[in-house]
């Protein structure tokens, strides 16, 4: 199914990192289960679109201090990812090269965002450098990654979700698998590192 050998990388294709955050990690403040266990395999992704110098965005749940999705502000998460903070700083294993892109989500008080092309230039960085296909792993499933390859496909860009680094926060339990089986209902092909590293 849906596999892709490595030299099946092409122009025109990124990697898109989401949320890999400190508070989504073990011991932060909104906890993951296993979220930690991306990274590596992140890694692994990250040196294999370098070394065929495709580009690579991250983004990050960038909150203020306030922000609505706050319990202590009647929203549904504890506070999590607030701008500057350790929580919100990337995982320090995760190895970004110098040439990411950041993206900052979710940066208003008033207004939540899952999707990093909501109230982001998301698409219009994609666009100037010309990708038609994106390649999204990190955290979580079943909030960010569901809701960027939600936006990304009704964009007009091909998905590849990176089932071997993505993590589910499964507020309620199979949310995770439910939020794989929307995607690819949604036209998202699944992979894994064996798809792009032949
Ligand atoms: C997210 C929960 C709360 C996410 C953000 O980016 O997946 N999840 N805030
Ligand atoms: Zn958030």
């Amino acid at each position: 199914m849906n596999l892709l050998k490595r030299n099946d990388l092409q122009p025109g294709d990124a990697l898109l990192v989401t949320d890999v955050q400190n508070d989504f990690l073990p011991g932060g403040s909104l906890a993951v289960p296993r979220g930690d266990e991306v990274v590596p395999v992140l890694n692994r992704y990250l040196k294999i679109f370098t070394a065929r110098n495709l580009p690579v965005f991250a983004t990050r749940d960038w909150h203020p201090e306030h922000h609505c999705s706050f319990r202590t502000q009647g929203g549904i998460w504890p506070p999590h990812c607030v701008a500057g903070t350790r929580g919100a700083e990337f995982a320090a294993a995760l190895q970004l090269p110098p040439s990411t892109v950041i993206i900052s989500k979710a940066i208003t008080v008033e207004q939540d965002a899952y999707s990093s092309f909501l109230r982001t230039d998301m698409d219009s960085r994609l666009r100037a450098a010309n990708i038609s296909r994106l390649f999204i792993g990190g955290l979580t499933t079943d909030y960010c990654v569901l809701n960027t390859t939600r936006d990304a496909l009704q964009l007009g860009y091909q998905v590849f979700v990176l089932t071997d680094a993505i993590r589910a926060v499964d507020v309620r339990p199979g949310d995770g698998q439910r939020a794989v089986e929307e995607m690819i209902a949604l036209g998202a092909q699944c992979i894994t590192l064996q798809g792009v590293a032949g």
